[in-house]
């Protein structure tokens, strides 16, 4: 008996029996709570690698990595290492006040640099604000993921040079833009595929549930990869939802599968798996990697106050870098060098990256007033004035 049918039936009880506000309805209203405040018991996951960086087979799934070189191998490496020091220099940018905000990816390496490396060039990919792995697959320069952050442009690449959208941060929101491209795709007779990516949190909003019903019905070659972090800011995962997140597939007439998020290898085989059939036109898949955000949620937010340290202990024996820095020590023939090589490269990425967004221009101050109508509008014209006189009133004249 699961936790979700034992709690309904309570909930259909009390409001049968007009009970809610009698003792026994206050006790079935207690027990209710509780569920949802205790996680269940997590299924079992697809994992290639595990956590010791040691191989194990898995009949579905080795044949999408059985032809993976020691290269190959170390490219997934360096892509990860590349993109957690570039995740901690925007992380010290924003601490020194050249960034905004920064939301970090710490922890989901491999559940994005898996996923990232399963597409094709002409596949698409709508992202939310924190795939900063995934845009350093697709080629985006990743200072220009920093333009948005330190608040001097709305984006900062052309999401159809590389196949990859802006960044949304309105939740969820992405996962039908997704679907309605993907419909596009179809209607084309395209063979490309589409990958969303959203949030544990995100699979509670109504855009999500929208995508997966119009995905299902119009068979849509689209991929949902959603990245079950465990929190959503504050909100632990296990309180947004009854059953595990890749069950939900289910509803909508579509296959799930859970993935261990801090897998490279897992991932970059149930993406492949779920890409091709998408390109097959047998519709979408949702994939629920289960990882962890090793940091805040951004820099604006402080984890102390709602989780122990216990847990990002517990996470961080199962480093998604280092289990596959122990499988290629141990199975390859990769020798120190390399990562000493890499170390190097690290750094200068590092340096070009914070050289690059001090060095990013101001934009022109009254730029947010044009663009929003094509002839003008009055209250704009009002506001533009307004603004003006606010700069004009500080004593040098320059404005904030
Ligand atoms: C529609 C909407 N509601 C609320 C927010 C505020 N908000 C920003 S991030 C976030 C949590 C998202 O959690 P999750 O989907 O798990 O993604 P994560 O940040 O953990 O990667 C919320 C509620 C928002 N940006 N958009
Ligand atoms: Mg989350």
């Amino acid at each position: 008996m699961t936790v979700e049918s034992t709690a309904a039936r309570t909930q259909r009880r009390s409001a049968a029996s007009g009970k809610a506000g009698t003792s026994r309805g206050r006790t079935a209203a207690k027990k209710t709570a509780q569920a949802a405040d205790s996680a269940p018991a997590e299924p079992q996951l697809v994992q290639l690698l595990t956590p010791e960086g040691q191989r194990v087979s898995n009949p579905e799934y080795d044949g999408y990595v059985a032809s993976i070189t020691p290269d190959e191998l170390r490219g997934l490496y360096r892509d990860m290492v590349l993109t957690r020091r570039f995740d901690a220099e925007a992380t010290a940018l924003q601490r020194q006040g050249e960034l905004g905000l920064w939301a970090s990816l710490l922890g989901q390496e491999a559940a994005q640099i898996g996923s990232g490396r399963a597409l094709n060039d002409e596949d698409y990919v709508f992202p939310t604000y924190r795939e900063h792995g995934v845009a350093w697959c697709r080629g985006v320069d990743p200072a220009n993921l920093l333009g948005m952050f330190r608040g001097v442009n709305h984006g900062g690449w052309d999401p159809n040079s590389n196949n990859f959208h802006l960044y949304t941060i309105v939740i969820g929101s992405q996962a039908l833009h997704a679907t309605g491209y993907a419909m596009g795709v179809a209607k084309d007779g395209a063979e490309s595929a589409v990958i969303a990516y959203f949030g544990d949190g995100a699979s509670s909003q109504g855009d999500v549930a929208e995508a997966f019903t119009f995905s299902a019905v119009y068979n849509a070659p689209v991929v949902f990869f959603c990245q079950n972090n465990q929190w959503a800011i504050s909100e632990p995962t296990h309180r947004q939802t009854r059953v595990p997140l890749y069950q939900r597939a289910q509803g909508y007439g579509f296959p799930g599968v859970r993935v261990d998020g801090n897998d490279v290898l897992a991932c970059l085989a149930v993406t492949k798996q779920a890409l091709e059939r998408a390109r097959r036109g047998e519709g979408p898949t949702l994939v629920e990697a289960f990882t962890y955000r090793m940091g805040a949620h951004t820099t604006s937010d402080d984890p102390t106050r709602y989780r122990g340290d216990d847990e990002r202990a517990a996470w961080e024996a199962k480093d998604p870098i280092a289990r596959l820095r122990a499988y290629l020590l141990a199975e390859t023939d990769t020798n120190e060098g390399f990562f000493e090589e890499l170390e190097t490269e690290s750094e200068a990425l590092g340096k070009r990256v914070r050289e690059a967004v001090r060095s990013m221009p101001e934009p022109d101050k009254f730029a947010i007033f044009e663009n929003a109508y094509a002839d003008g509008h009055a209250l704009v014209d009002e506001e533009r004035a307004q603004f003006a006189a606010y700069q004009a009133s500080f004593s040098d004249g320059e404005g904030v």
